[in-house]
């Protein structure tokens, strides 16, 4: 029993000793978790249908979380197992554009940040002229530091696809199966008024009041194309310069994630309402270096 007692209060001791900047921090991270999860901070079906992101002035829509059922099976002696309903994606928001040379350009200025590549900006103004035009010429990882920046993420390519689809089910393009009136939603084959890239929105919105999520300009998500070999990630939605087929909900596309190209942009999602501190992440984040803290 002393040896108990020894042992505990070595420990009491040791983590008292240990408690620094991130211990602290994690104190308060369990703090706000508390208050934050109390408030309803992350994204559910009671959030309200379209915010402002404040970091890039992006306006954002609720998007629902999704299900699919899984295969029916036989057990051992033949009877048949349904299939699960499983969720796939949470509720979270949207960009309802690609993001724009005007807010790619504010995160430049605002944070530093070098392009993988240079950027030419003669040439990209070829295609994207003005700031109201969708950033093009970003390599994943470009993409990938500007949803850092702003305090939110790439897309998932199951997250992409269910928003695209704007609540449809089954259908071919992400505004029915009616090939005939393409260019009422999408900006593609230079059939438009648009000869490269059109002002994001020009066209009509999906279903979920997302524009773009086909055609203007093939869009980034986190996923790799393999993930066994993790060489190339993910595009979706076509562009400009793609044909209607391309277009289809379902298509993807892939390419090195070093690489741009004048047809390639992005837009961004979260599951939360707001960046910054006080969000869960960062809040179980902070409960993880506690835990780690605690002897
Ligand atoms: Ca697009």
């Amino acid at each position: 029993m002393d040896t108990f007692w020894t042992i505990l209060r070595f420990n009491w001791e040791g983590c008292y000793m240990r408690l620094n900047w991130d211990g602290i921090f994690a104190v308060l991270s369990l703090f706000l978790m508390v208050v934050f999860v109390g408030c309803g901070g992350d994204v559910t079906k009671d959030s309200p249908k379209k915010i402002t992101w404040e970091k890039d002035g992006a306006e954002m829509v609720l998007i629902p979380e999704s299900f699919t059922r899984t295969k029916d099976t036989y057990d051992k002696v033949g009877d048949l197992v349904p299939g699960e309903v499983v969720k796939v994606t949470d509720y979270l928001y949207m960009d309802m554009t690609e993001v724009t040379v005007g807010q790619f350009k504010t995160f430049l200025k605002s944070s530093g940040y070098e392009p993988e590549k240079p950027i030419d900006w003669e040439e990209l103004y070829e295609y994207s002229p003005t700031s109201d035009y969708p950033m093009i010429y970003v390599t994943w990882h470009d993409a990938t530091a500007y949803a850092k920046w702003a305090g939110k993420r790439l897309p998932t390519e199951a997250e992409w696809e269910f928003a695209a689809r704007g609540g449809l089910v089954g259908k071919e393009y992400v505004w029915g199966d009616d090939k005939a009136v393409v260019w009422d939603y999408a900006n593609c084959d230079g059939k438009d008024k648009w000869e490269y890239c059109a002002p994001v929105g020009s066209f009509k919105p999906n279903g979920y009041g997302l524009f773009d999520m086909s055609g203007n300009v093939w869009e980034w998500c986190q996923d790799w194309r393999d993930s066994n070999t993790k060489v190339c990630r993910v595009l979706r939605g076509g562009s400009w310069g793609n044909y209607p087929f391309d277009l289809r909900a379902a298509l993807r596309s892939l390419y090195c994630p070093t690489n741009t190209y004048n047809n390639y942009g992005f837009r961004c999602v979260s599951g939360f309402r707001t960046a910054g501190p006080f969000t869960l992440v960062r809040a179980m984040h902070g409960l993880y270096c506690f835990t780690t803290c605690w002897c």
